[in-house]
């Protein structure tokens, strides 16, 4: 028959690691709510592993034990990476690490250091922490089917598990370069990043060749985050995308200018207006250079790829409304099934302050949606629609940026963009409707977050830009 809980989350990351916390805070009952996730990291003796020993043993005399032990075993010994290290199931953690401290050369974060909910300053949730709420864990376990109808899911492991209420927090995968076409990257030196698995793996490529030449491919997110990492570690970066400037999803020509300027006096170099054709490898199957579309070769010791994601919607394909690449959700999180939630990356919801929809791909969207969702269920006379300031930001070498709201419309630019301090206003039909700031104090993003939230009307943009930060700063 399989086990029955009220609420399922669906996913193991952070959207789920924060829904956890806010279920707890609402008072779910022992045995209420159920995790299941496939995500694990790599390496013998993880805490979570010895966890799983120690204390899940002690849950036998509950009768516990006929799940974890499968679960267990399945994720901690039949499984083997590319590596041959075995895989280990982790609980929820704050993704943004991994491309962030995770790599850095010196003192780098480990787990269990960050995991859920410690990006938010609030508690870190560790498998005590579930195990002490009466939360169930079902981790290393992949769901192969999601029937909404009859509200059960499969697992892997051939146990089905049925729910009153779902929460699918399947996030999302990184696209992989067979899916432009581009044969070969199943080389042991190319690495993408999406999971705590990908990111050791990509630490043991680069350890390997130190020193040494890396592409990589991609001007988003991933690739600026990665390159500066790498450059931190003494690599020799050189960065490919088919854009005419970095973060083009965001980023005006003259803020990319900024930023690429401060990598190219890092060291790195740019290769814009292209994309890779194929890869070169040797006998050992390793990538030696990456060939681009006019013939240029680039001789490399390893291959970092990100070219965006895919949000993780197949199981549900055919059963959900989906829009713009997600779940379709209201103001409250709910699908076109009302007892099937989403949150996080998968979620395409209502963003009241645009009057659209939208699928952010973003932390602070999946922490909060998920809460949202949460606060739906338990708590549904009191809650109203979600409204969200969309909030996107990144850190790298020493500069640090926020962005707030929407990038469509006319941009005023403004602060120093010789120094350190400078920003954009985006102004569409006569209001603030997004703004940039790098270099800011605490009090400074604030500012551009309430300047923004408050969607002022804009007369004059030469004013504004006389005014620059002052404007938001003085709301
Ligand atoms: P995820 O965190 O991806 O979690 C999805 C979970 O679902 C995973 O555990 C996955 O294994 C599991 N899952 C999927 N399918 C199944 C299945 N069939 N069965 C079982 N389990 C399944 N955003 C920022 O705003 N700032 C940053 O600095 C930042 N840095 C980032 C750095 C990296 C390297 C990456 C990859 C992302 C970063 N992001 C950042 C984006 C942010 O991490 C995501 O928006 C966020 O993780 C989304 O949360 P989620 O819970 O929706 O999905
Ligand atoms: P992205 O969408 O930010 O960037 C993708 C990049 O891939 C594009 O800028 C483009 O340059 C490139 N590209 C697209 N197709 C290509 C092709 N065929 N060949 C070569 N290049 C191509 O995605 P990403 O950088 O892969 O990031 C993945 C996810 O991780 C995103 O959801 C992102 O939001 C998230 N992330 C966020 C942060 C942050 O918010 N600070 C940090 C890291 C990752
Ligand atoms: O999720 C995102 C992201 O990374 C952006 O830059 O949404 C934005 C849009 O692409 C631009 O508003």
């Amino acid at each position: 028959m399989g086990r029955a809980y009220v609420y399922v989350i669906l996913g193991g990351g952070v959207a789920a690691g924060y829904a956890a916390l806010e279920f707890s805070r609402r008072g779910v009952g022992h045995g209420e709510l159920c995790i299941i996730s496939e995500e694990s990291s790599v390496s013998l003796f993880t805490p979570i592993t010895i966890y799983y020993l120690v204390e899940r043993l002690g849950s036998l005399a509950c009768g516990c034990m006929r799940r974890v032990i499968p679960t267990y075993l399945a994720s901690t010994t039949l499984r083997k990476s590319r590596n041959t290290t075995t895989e280990n199931p982790v609980v929820p953690y704050e993704r943004p690490a991994l491309s962030k401290g995770f790599l850095l050369p010196e003192a780098p974060t480990r787990l269990p250091s960050f995991h859920t909910c410690v990006g938010a300053n609030e508690e870190r949730l560790t498998p005590k922490w579930y195990n002490e709420h009466g939360i169930e864990l079902v981790l290393g376990t992949r769901v192969k089917s999601v029937d909404v109808r009859r509200k059960t899911l499969l697992t892997s492991l051939g146990e089905t598990i049925s729910y009153k209420y779902l929460i699918i927090a399947t996030g999302a995968r990184a696209l992989k370069l067979e899916e432009f076409g581009v044969s070969g990257p199943d080389a042991e030196n190319v690495c993408y990043l999406r999971n705590v698995a990908d990111a050791t793996r990509l630490v043991e490529v680069m350890q390997s060749c130190p020193g040494g030449n890396a592409v990589i491919i991609g001007g988003g997110y991933i690739g600026m985050e990665c390159a500066a990492s790498m450059v931190i570690n003494k690599m020799n970066v050189t960065m490919v995308f088919p854009e005419a400037h970095c973060m083009a999803r965001l980023f005006t020509r003259k803020i990319a200018n900024y930023y690429e300027d401060y990598y190219k006096s890092k060291g790195v170099k740019f290769i814009k207006g292209t994309v890779l054709s194929s890869f070169e490898k040797d006998s050992d199957e390793k990538v030696t250079s990456v060939v681009l579309r006019d013939g240029t070769k680039l001789l490399t010791d390893m291959v970092v790829v990100g070219i965006g994601i895919r949000p993780n919607t197949s199981l549900i394909e055919g059963q959900l409304t989906l829009e713009k690449g997600g779940i379709k959700v209201n103001g409250l999180m709910q699908s076109s099934n009302s007892s099937v939630y989403a949150v996080g990356d998968v979620a395409t919801f209502p963003v009241k302050l645009f009057g659209e929809t939208r699928r952010l791909e973003h932390v602070d969207s999946a922490r909060k949606s998920a809460k949202h969702a949460v606060a739906s269920l338990m708590a549904p006379n009191k809650t109203w629609d979600f409204d969200y300031l969309p909030f996107f930001y990144s850190r790298v070498f020493t500069l640090s940026w926020q962005f707030y709201g929407d990038n469509v419309g006319e941009v005023v630019h403004y602060g120093d963009f010789l120094g350190s301090t400078f920003g954009a206003y985006w102004v569409k039909n006569g209001y603030l409707v997004g703004s940039f700031l790098e270099g800011g104090t605490k009090e400074e993003y604030e500012a551009i977050a309430k300047a923004t939230r408050l969607k002022p009307r804009i007369e004059d943009l030469a004013e504004l830009e006389r005014q620059g930060l002052g404007f938001a700063v003085s709301i």
